[in-house]
């Protein structure tokens, strides 16, 4: 009886314990999805520099509608409630300014693109030479932190238009 009872025992248990460790596997992929998706997404959020209440950024020249004569301008760079630094460089509660020139503000969780539509003042520079064809055209600010991604809320101007007549 002692014997039998042995001899059946380890077999249920070792089933028991087979089955439970599945179970517990299991248990274990469906946290670790779950621990993987929250770290993932607050690793995204951590990514992303935080603007203070208040933050704006506007142009302060030209203003909307200017008509240019000739195609050279100055655009002088605005910004309140925030301070200007170079890029690469951390602290809190700062960005560079970058001029969208004819384009839609760009993705706000990403890099801005660096191109001719996109022109990053890294130096911390708060005015800019630009030359532009004859035509309408479209300005707009975005504030990028040292890594060139919009904060969160993103900072940005009001997209202005201005013409620029041949002299
Ligand atoms: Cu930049």
């Amino acid at each position: 009886m002692r014997r039998t009872h042995t001899h059946v025992d380890p077999g249920i248990q070792h089933d028991a314990a087979a089955h439970f460790a599945t179970r517990r596997t299991a248990l274990c992929a469906i946290l670790a999805a779950a621990l993987g998706c929250v770290v993932s997404r607050a690793a995204l959020a951590a990514a992303q520099t935080a603007s203070p209440p208040g933050a704006e950024e506007y142009i302060i020249w030209p203003p909307d509608g200017a008509v240019i004569h000739g195609g050279k301008l100055w655009v002088r760079m605005g910004l309140r409630n925030m301070g200007v630094c170079p890029k690469g460089v951390v602290f809190p509660n700062t960005g560079h300014h970058h001029l969208l020139i004819d384009t839609d503000l760009p993705p706000l969780d990403q890099e801005i693109p660096s191109d001719r539509n996109h022109l990053h003042f890294g130096a911390g520079e708060t005015d800019a030479r630009i030359e532009l064809p004859p035509g309408k055209h479209t300005l707009q600010l975005i504030l990028g932190d040292h890594n060139h991604v919009p904060h969160v809320p993103p900072v940005y101007s009001k997209k202005i238009t201005i013409t620029v007549q041949k002299d």
